[in-house]
């Protein structure tokens, strides 16, 4: 099954049997760099269950199909044995002005602090930033996003290469919030203030990357109260951790118009099947809190897991969907999260949508953008650079036309 191996990965990749779900030829572009694998191991035999094979075997063949059935039980396994279901707002849902506006960036944009709080009581709740364009035309376009940082801490955006004045600059407003704040990125969190999950309903019904998941539909609500942003051109964004996050909002929330996964690696754009790089049985020991305790009997199981990621990065279909890698970044590995975009193709051709452009990865620094699947690989580490969020920020105008 699984061996130890040092060997290029152009090498790894002819010993490789693809499934029957993707016949791709990977060699001419990953050779450019190798990867050292004595650290990894590949699953050499992986298949990849097909996206459109519902649970009883019927084949997918058409939109109603896919809409009324399979897409419904692909949410109910992600739900059941992954991350747990993603409940509705709260009714005590308010908003209150953290801090005055004021005006940034040389008077170009605005900046707003708002406490989006789930509970009529204030306890719980988090703080949301937004930078809008003020003299923009018409309504604006929005990015939403978690961040690694306190919103006290990230008012630059330098650490986390979130680059608020490029936004407002090519015209889109920022919405973003730091995602402990919503439920603490901590295994066994005892605290109350912020633990939406144990105060909302029973913490292990929903793991934490559904509960910043929520949090990212809770800014969406927020922003439908402003009439200057274009609630019909919300990108929600989101890197490592938060890239699966962000995967998970846009299979949950259809608000998000167009979805951006970076380096988002196991259970978010990586395959499970290769179980190359982290695995369930590694992500689930070290954060089980992101999970429900449903997952943990996939450890060391990945290939039983009953859809592979490509199912996960279909949900969003039609929307447009954007994966990126990092050469580097074995960990979440490159070349499974480029199957993962290849193979979320069928589901949008179903919306008589392009996936990729073909069956090979892409060159080092270059995007295959060509339909409605987008995949790229940086050259360098786990990041998200200034220069990434510039390609997601084309890729959004393409698609929404500006
Ligand atoms: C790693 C984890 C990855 C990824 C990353 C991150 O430690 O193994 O799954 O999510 O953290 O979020 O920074």
């Amino acid at each position: 099954m699984k061996t130890m191996k040092k060997l290029s990965i152009a090498a790894a990749l002819c010993a490789l049997c693809i499934s029957a779900a993707a016949q791709p030829s990977g060699e001419g572009s990953i050779a450019r760099y190798e990867i050292d694998l004595e650290a990894f191991s590949v699953n050499e035999n992986y298949v990849l269950p097909d996206v459109l094979t519902c649970n009883n075997g019927e084949k997918v063949r058409n939109l109603r199909q896919w809409e009324k059935k399979r897409r419904p039980e692909i949410m109910a396994i992600y739900e059941n044995e992954m991350f747990g279901k993603v409940p509705e707002r709260p009714s005590g849902m308010h908003f209150v002005p953290s801090a005055p506006d004021s005006l940034v960036f040389g008077g170009k944009a605005l900046r707003r602090r708002v406490m989006i709080y789930l509970d009529k009581e204030e306890k719980h709740g988090f703080e949301i930033m937004l930078h809008l364009p003020v003299s923009h035309a018409g309504r604006i376009p929005m990015f939403v996003a978690l961040n690694f940082r306190s919103i006290a801490d990230s008012f630059d955006g330098t650490r986390y290469e979130l680059p608020y004045e490029t936004f407002v600059d090519e015209g889109f407003g920022f919405a973003v919030a730091f995602h402990s704040s919503i439920e603490p990125d901590i295994a066994d969190y005892t605290g109350e203030s912020a633990d939406v999950r144990g105060w909302y309903r029973p913490a292990e019904e929903w793991g934490a990357i559904s509960a910043w998941a929520m949090g990212l539909s809770c800014i969406a609500d927020y922003l439908e109260t402003l009439p200057e942003v274009d609630m019909g051109k919300l990108v929600v964004a989101g890197h490592s951790r938060l890239g699966k996050t962000a995967l998970w909002a846009g299979a949950n929330d259809p608000r998000f118009a167009i979805v951006i996964s970076n380096n988002s690696g196991c259970c978010g754009a990586a395959t499970n099947a290769r179980m190359y790089g982290e695995t369930f049985r590694v992500i689930y020991d070290r954060f089980p809190y992101w999970f429900i305790p449903a997952f943990s009997k996939y450890s060391g199981r990945d290939c039983e897991f009953p859809v592979d990621q490509n199912a996960l990065a279909a949900l969003s279909a039609p929307r447009p969907v954007y994966i990126a890698s990092a050469s580097e970044d074995h960990w979440a590995d490159p070349y499974g999260e480029w199957l993962t975009a290849l193979n979320a193709g069928p589901v949008y051709a179903l919306y008589g949508l392009k996936g990729l452009s073909g069956r090979t990865m892409p060159a080092l620094g270059h995007c295959d953008d060509y339909g409605s699947v987008a995949y790229k690989i940086h050259e360098g580490p786990h990041a998200l650079w200034a220069d990434d969020w510039l390609d997601y920020i084309k890729f959004a105008k393409r698609h929404f036309g500006l």
